[in-house]
């Protein structure tokens, strides 16, 4: 399969033609968990066109249009792929002011193939609305997602929110987004961090065993 094509036709929004790339690869024997990991970068390079001003929201809109019509074509196969064994519950969101929601719901995703039961807050989520979900599902794990520096210190928030409604001990939180790195991790006192959906999935597994 040559991965080239689809990856254009999401740097370049051809939102028609992506229906038919994916399908086709699929009869091809890719899987979808090979096809999400194939369609990311080309993300990235949405990002540097709009970085360097060649792309503006419209193009980049066209760009998100298209993943997310892949993205829906691949969501039951990766529901699918897990083998089923029940993990538990997993509320995710993107933290407030943030409405970057492409790499939030490919770990919701990829979760939902690993066996758990995710709880998707969507996007511009505050931190009351976190910590209600986790007191009312009693989840063991709570996902935050952010893709900007102004937007990534609310994770923060939602951590002392729930120390203040003294929730904090009953959930693992885990961390992902471009911006998020170990060491911010660390500071504000998080349980664990990721750069991919698929580490991510490995990490809320290895969390709900250490809690048990
Ligand atoms: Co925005 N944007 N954007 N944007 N956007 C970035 C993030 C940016 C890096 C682009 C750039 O300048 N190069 C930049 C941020 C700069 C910064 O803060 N340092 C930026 C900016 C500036 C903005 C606006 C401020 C632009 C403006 O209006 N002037 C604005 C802010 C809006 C807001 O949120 N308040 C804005 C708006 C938008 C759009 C609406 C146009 C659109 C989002 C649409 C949508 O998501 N529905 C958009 C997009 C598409 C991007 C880029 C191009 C692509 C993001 C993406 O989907 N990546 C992005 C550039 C880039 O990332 N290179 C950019 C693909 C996705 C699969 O990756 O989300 O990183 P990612 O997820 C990965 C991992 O990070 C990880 O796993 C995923 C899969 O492997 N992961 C987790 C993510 N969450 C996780 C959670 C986990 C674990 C792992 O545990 C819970």
């Amino acid at each position: 399969m040559e991965f080239d094509e689809l990856r254009n036709a999401i740097i370049e929004g051809k939102t028609k033609q992506i229906d038919g790339l994916v399908r086709t690869a699929l009869e091809e024997g890719v899987t979808a968990v090979e096809l999400s990991s194939q369609l990311i970068p080309a993300m990235e390079i949405v990002g540097q066109k709009m970085k360097s001003g060649e792309y503006f929201i419209p193009e980049v809109l066209m760009s998100v249009k298209t993943m997310k019509t892949a993205q829906e074509i691949l969501k039951p196969l990766l529901a699918e792929s897990g083998g089923g064994k029940p993990m538990g519950k997993v509320i995710i969101g993107t933290v407030q002011g943030d409405m970057h929601d492409i790499g939030k719901n490919l770990v919701s995703m990829m979760l939902e193939g690993g066996g758990f039961d995710v709880i998707d807050l969507g996007i511009d989520v505050p931190k009351e609305k976190f910590v209600q979900a986790v007191k009312e599902t009693g989840a063991p794990v709570l996902g935050m997602s952010a893709l900007l520096t102004t937007t990534m210190v609310h994770m923060r928030d939602v951590i002392e929110a729930l120390e203040e409604a003294g929730e904090r001990q009953k959930v693992a939180v885990i961390i992902g987004g471009a911006p998020v790195s170990q060491r911010f991790c660390d500071e504000i006192g998080a349980d664990g961090m990721t750069d991919d959906a698929g580490s991510a999935v490995q990490l809320a597994k290895q969390l709900v065993s250490s809690r048990k």
